[in-house]
């Protein structure tokens, strides 16, 4: 593989475009607006019957099931994911920065087959061709509190994400869906219903973290991987969260501090469940309990947030 390592003088263009974007809404979703402005080329992305599609909520364990997909498909072999950072390894499809960062959709009509990408995108945005080829989609749903609680501190280090403002505003935002890519909500109940009609891999990070194991063995299953037990366990102790946050090639260390301001908070942070325990006041709590039971009535879909 090339170098991913961006020049010298590239660094010094994408310093001077790091701004905190607004929001604009696409077909009613709050996207950020370099996204919103190439629309079309998500919208017409054409897929091929091999893409492997990783779609999360923001915040889910999204770069957790990445290094998990991605150590299958090689086999277990960890030096071979090593190679470059996640985000080169698996780029993000509806990702669009201004020039000299290449976006997703650049990155993917390039990469050979198989390709495997991340979205963030709720169902009904996702092009249209995921669905016609009958590609395979991994979901990783996280429960709303701790989601929230990390969505909150990742908006304050990433310095092109709108700014969260203070905690309780924030709590708010979240659960009217203005924030970047829209409902929890809605996201994690729209794609537990179309398990029903496409080929669509429900996983919780809850029961990553219980059994780690077995929830690999899901994976690898689903993407029709033989593995030996041997490599699954190589893959969880690689995958951990101790190990992911030691390793510079999936803890997001490649990204520049003028984007990812780590005084504020680091990417691989507390990586728990349960943590929302300490952000919440039992008002808090309380209210957004009873929020909560107003928009998932109905469903069956169930979270734990705690273990
Ligand atoms: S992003 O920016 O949407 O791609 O972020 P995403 O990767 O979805 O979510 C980041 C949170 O996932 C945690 N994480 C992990 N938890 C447990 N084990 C492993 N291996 C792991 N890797 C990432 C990460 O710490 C973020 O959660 P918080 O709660 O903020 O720590």
């Amino acid at each position: 593989m090339a170098s991913w390592k961006p020049s010298g003088e590239a660094l010094q263009q994408l310093k001077g475009i790091v701004r905190r974007f607004p929001l604009v809404p696409v077909h009613g979703i709050p996207l950020m607006e370099p996204i919103s402005q190439q629309w079309a080329r998500v919208e017409h992305f054409e897929a091929r019957p091999d893409d492997v599609v990783i779609a999360t909520y923001p915040k889910a364990g999204t770069t957790w099931i990445q290094e998990i997909v991605d150590l299958i498909l090689a086999n277990g072999d960890t030096e071979k994911s090593r190679r470059a950072p996640t985000q080169v390894r698996i780029p993000f499809l509806e990702y669009c920065v201004p020039p000299p960062l290449t976006s997703g959709i650049d990155k993917l009509e390039n990469a050979p087959s198989p390709r495997v990408m991340k979205t963030h995108l709720p169902f009904q945005l996702l092009p249209k061709s995921f669905l016609e080829k009958n590609c395979k989609i991994i979901y990783v749903a996280r429960n709303a509190k701790d989601n929230l609680v990390s969505y909150y501190f990742f908006d304050q280090m990433h310095l092109m994400q709108p700014d969260p403002g203070p905690w309780a505003e924030y709590m708010t935002k979240f659960m009217e869906g203005k924030v970047p890519w829209g409902s929890w909500y809605d996201h994690v109940q729209r794609y537990w219903e179309e398990r029903a009609n496409h080929r669509i891999l429900y996983l919780f990070y809850e029961d990553m973290k219980e059994d780690l194991a077995r929830e690999i063995r899901r994976v690898k299953d689903f993407l029709e991987v033989d593995l030996p037990e041997d490599v699954v366990q190589t893959i969880a102790h690689h995958t951990s969260f101790q190990v992911m946050k030691d390793n510079p090639m999936a803890n997001y260390d490649s990204v520049p501090s003028f984007i990812f301001d780590r005084t504020k908070s680091s990417f691989m942070r507390k990586g728990e469940v349960g943590n929302w325990k300490n952000h919440f006041t039992v008002a808090q709590k309380e209210d957004f309990d009873a929020d909560y039971q107003c928009k998932m009535n109905g469903t069956t879909l169930h979270f734990r947030d705690v273990l």
